[in-house]
């Protein structure tokens, strides 16, 4: 028998993937660069001479730090070499098509001059509007701009883990009220921000104020029509995040991969939903930290190819970097944009505007393909010593060609919608692309 829905108030506002225009450039943009950049960038996750390998922006916590020593650092942030042109410039030449940068993480504190709060930008040494230089620059490179939030707030006197009494469900509507403010106030005074991608709101306070979730991303959209909201802003009547109690995605795309990827064979249900993985160079830093030898870092490579793995299965891929205190980037993440961004000038037909080809994916790397085109991209990160590299088509398809540039491939069909590529390459020294033709079997 099938199940009744349930009756909700705060759940998914609409079902199936938005067709509008500013949906259709979010996802075929891809690829992202995420920037975590706040005062936790000054220690660089050591205090007192003590490093800990914990997340460099939970430094506050990890080291236990009392909220006032840690605001202060406010008045120590000069980042004097911070130039948000030369920014853009290394993001666009990497090959992302936006970026997504926290304008307030769990510390409270803001890159833009807010009304709303001291704990801003404006008093810090720095003073400039980091927040208006970044969009200027980023979309002067044709780069979209996203704004992080995070509603967890360690600064804020009225933020509360849990409601238990009515003092802190008093104290938290005036929280949702002063969050409410300053999201109104970012969609207003940047108006060309595409998106919003909300954290934070794990707790239980926000989980019993699934209203308040629903009434943010209803707020955001009647100021700036197309803007999109991430999945992990919301909760449902029940409490329920991402995916109401009805199982229907809540916001414009699950943003629940992080750190980690869908399995490219078991978890193909997210190749009918928007969705975008968020990924940390080392295993588990966003902001700063100063030694990364706390643990793997990934390679370039590995980057990429998660970069590809994500295109495949139709999601976007968001790479975060962390600036120092000075506002410049180390070079390790100075060579990962120019690897990708290498790969990219040339590949990158590949990746934007590409997504899920609907063939079973093959060991040696991945398909992608740009909505209802004939042409099927093979993305070979492994090459088989046999140099065969399989290939199984779904439906009535044939392949007719297989070429990379300008040279062709042996196609061989072996079985009923199975062939070989004879991949004769000797040497490969990076993900090579073939691009398959395909036609309708008659
Ligand atoms: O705690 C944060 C973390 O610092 C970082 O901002 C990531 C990015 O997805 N979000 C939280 C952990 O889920």
């Amino acid at each position: 028998k099938a199940q009744q829905p349930v009756p909700l108030r705060y759940g998914a506002q609409y079902t199936g993937m938005r067709t509008d225009e500013a949906m259709q450039q979010w996802r075929s943009h891809r690829f992202g660069q995420f920037i975590h950049w706040g005062l936790y960038a000054i220690p660089g996750g050591v205090w007192n001479g003590k490093t800990y390998n914990y997340a460099a922006e939970f430094l506050k916590s990890s080291a236990r730090i009392p909220t006032a020593t840690w605001d202060s650092l406010m008045y120590q942030f000069n980042p004097r070499e911070f130039d948000a042109r030369a920014w853009a410039k290394m993001a666009k030449q990497m090959g992302a098509r936006y970026m997504t940068i926290t304008t307030k993480h769990h510390e409270g504190f803001c890159l833009w001059p807010t009304k709303f709060t001291d704990f801003n930008i404006s008093n810090t040494p720095f003073r400039r509007d980091i927040l208006k230089e970044l969009v200027d620059a980023y979309n002067a490179e044709g780069i979209d701009v996203n704004f992080y939030y995070s509603v967890l707030d360690w600064h804020h006197p009225d933020w509360r883990y849990d409601i238990k009494s009515p003092e802190d469900s008093v104290a938290f509507r005036r929280f949702l009220d002063f969050a409410g403010n300053q999201l109104k106030e970012l969609a207003t005074n940047y108006p060309t921000v595409k998106a919003f991608w909300f954290d934070g709101t794990w707790d239980s306070s926000i989980k019993k104020n699934g209203w308040w979730t629903l009434e943010a991303e209803q707020m955001l959209k009647s100021v700036r029509p197309g803007m999109i909201v991430n999945s992990r802003l919301r909760a449902d009547d029940f409490g329920k995040r991402h995916f109401d109690s009805n199982n229907q995605l809540m916001g414009d795309y699950e943003s629940g991969y992080e750190r980690r990827l869908p399995n490219p064979v078991k978890d193909l249900q997210v190749t009918k939903w928007d969705w975008e993985a968020c990924m940390t160079v080392p295993e588990n830093q966003w902001g700063y930290h100063r030694d990364w030898t706390v643990s793997h870092v990934k390679s370039p490579l590995e980057l990429l190819e998660m970069l590809v793995h994500a295109t495949s299965m139709g999601g976007n891929f968001l790479l975060n970097f962390g600036p120092d205190g000075n506002g410049g980037f180390r070079n390790e993440e100075r060579h990962i944009a120019q690897f990708i961004g290498k790969w990219m000038e040339k590949n990158g037909p590949v990746i934007w505007d590409c997504g899920y080809a609907g063939w079973e994916k093959q060991d040696w790397g991945y398909f992608t393909r740009k909505n209802g085109s004939a042409h099927v991209n093979m993305i070979v990160f492994n090459k088989p010593v046999s140099g065969l590299l399989k290939v199984k088509v779904k439906g009535d398809v044939k392949i007719l060609s297989a070429k990379a540039g300008g040279k062709a491939y042996r196609v061989e069909e072996i079985a009923k919608n199975e062939y070989f590529i004879h991949f004769t390459d000797r040497k490969m020294t990076e993900p090579r692309v073939i691009v398959l033709e395909t036609a309708k079997a008659s």
